[in-house]
């Protein structure tokens, strides 16, 4: 691995600051489920398939526990540190006033890290939709949340853009065209005859979006450096029938090909625009100056690696169990694969698969900001210790496997971020699927505890991925 490899960890606002009532932030998406039981219940429906959203107004509370966890990460050896900013402390309505307060925690944050000679990865949108902006257009709906997000990244890059140099645009975006009613307040189900239209301009404005900030970062911070942030999901073919085989070269170019092609190659593709025209969509054409301006092309790609899938005609091994994103996907089980305990498959070697397919196809450098083992077993014992080899074991074989694509293979890669590494909420706002190298107690203040782990990855880093 090369010297100035990214070693760290990786975390979101909604899942990991808190502060939800401080500091004059305003209501996001996630602070309107805090506060409504029953939309919370709702909104899970389709989202991520469970009922356990709960209250994210505290999460881990990284709002009062940053100095502390800056340390901890930085007694790790952590190169690098991705976190979101919640738009809504800096704009609290989404386009309104800016909000000093938010500007001045956040500026701590990054000062505080690199003190310690860690460089912020910062996502300028994980999810956290502006209240307001759903009230009043529907979120991504409406080109009007496209605006007020321009505003506001121009805001994040003038007022921080001393401190960051990675930015991320916007959290696992290849997803929207599946999932375009999140966040919009809309309920429209895919029988509705308005659903294409409705999909193709959610995504669509999510997408001018992104060629916004990629293109204003490059003119307002010409030393730093911007991507996008994708969900992986690479499936194989379940068997060597061709028909299978061509089930699998679908599900990967339509869940992550077709959106980088997109931002890669400066436009949708042919496929795409007829796709969309033979569903009556005019979008493709509108406001898309900027798609193929050279200076909106992302400077590297990142994302997200917990597991791979099957694609193929066998309906009968649908894995209906599974839960979040591979139920999304209708994906079958892999019987070459074994499963964490929440049916998500282990399959390190689909890493390094994947890193030489995205390095092949569009000769960019890469980042891994999530991966990792979110599990349910993790014990604080009496004597305050959390023993977690399974962690351990599965980490080890992930950074394996980034070491072969990268020595072996010859990928570019910028750095590895495992997910959650100081326990956060998961998406669906449950606290008991944890990723951390270090434990939060969520009945007492949240205290922060090692795991077994955390020595385990300082080593790592401390050798440079030598020793696993
Ligand atoms: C990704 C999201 C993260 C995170 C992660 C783990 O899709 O970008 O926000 O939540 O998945 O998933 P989960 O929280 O369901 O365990």
């Amino acid at each position: 691995m090369q010297n100035d490899f990214l070693w760290g960890g990786s975390t979101s606002a909604f899942q990991f600051e808190g502060g939800a009532n401080e500091g004059g932030k305003g209501d996001s998406f996630y602070d309107t489920i805090s506060k409504n039981s029953k939309l919370a219940q709702e909104s899970s429906e389709g989202w991520m398939g469970l009922n356990k959203i709960k209250d994210y107004s505290v999460t881990s509370d990284f709002y009062h526990h940053y100095e502390e966890d800056i340390q901890l990460m930085a007694e790790m050896g952590f190169k690098a540190f991705r976190m979101s900013i919640a738009w809504t402390r800096i704009l609290p309505t989404g386009d309104g006033e800016i909000n000093q307060t938010g500007i001045d925690f956040y500026s701590d944050v990054f000062k505080t890290l690199k003190e310690h000679d860690i460089e912020p990865v910062v996502t300028l949108y994980h999810w956290d939709m502006p209240q307001s902006l759903i009230d009043r257009y529907h979120g991504w709906y409406g080109i009007e949340t496209v605006e007020a997000f321009k505003k506001y990244v121009e805001i994040c890059f003038r007022e921080f853009g001393q401190y960051v140099k990675y930015w991320l645009t916007l959290n696992e975006n290849n997803l929207t065209l599946k999932l375009p009613a999140f966040g919009t307040g809309m309920k429209v189900s895919k029988k509705d005859s308005f659903y294409n239209e409705f999909a193709y301009r959610v995504y669509h404005n999510t997408n001018i979006a992104h060629f916004y900030a990629v293109k204003k970062c490059h003119e307002m911070l010409p030393e730093a450096k911007i991507g996008c942030m994708i969900a992986s999901s690479l499936s194989y073919p379940l068997t060597s029938d061709p028909e299978d085989v061509f089930m699998a070269l679908k599900h990967n170019q339509e869940l992550t090909y077709d959106y980088l092609d997109l931002l890669c190659r400066g436009g949708y593709t042919r496929k795409n625009k007829l796709e969309m025209e033979a569903k009556k969509s005019t979008i493709a054409s509108e406001n898309t100056d900027l798609f193929s301006n050279p200076s909106a092309k992302i400077d590297f790609i990142s994302f997200s690696y917990y597991f791979s899938v099957c694609s193929g005609t066998e309906q009968s091994s649908a894995d209906e169990n599974a839960e979040t994103l591979q139920m999304m996907y209708q994906a079958l089980k892999n019987p070459k694969l074994k499963e964490s305990s929440f049916g998500w498959t282990i399959d390190p070697k689909g890493l390094r698969i994947l890193m030489n397919e995205l390095y092949d196809r569009y000769q960019l450098p890469l980042m891994i900001v999530e991966n990792g083992l979110g599990v349910k077993d993790d014990i604080l014992t009496e004597d305050k210790k959390v023993h977690d080899p399974y962690r351990i074991e599965y980490l080890k074989q992930h950074i394996q496997a980034v070491k072969e694509a990268v020595d072996e293979d010859n990928v570019e890669c910028l750095g590895y971020l495992p997910w959650g590494c100081i326990d956060l909420y998961s998406a669906s706002g449950d606290r008991d699927k944890r990723y951390g190298f270090i434990y939060v107690d969520y009945e007492d203040n949240c205290k922060r505890y090692k795991k077994d782990s955390f020595n385990w990855y300082k080593n790592v880093i401390q050798t440079n991925g030598e020793e696993l």
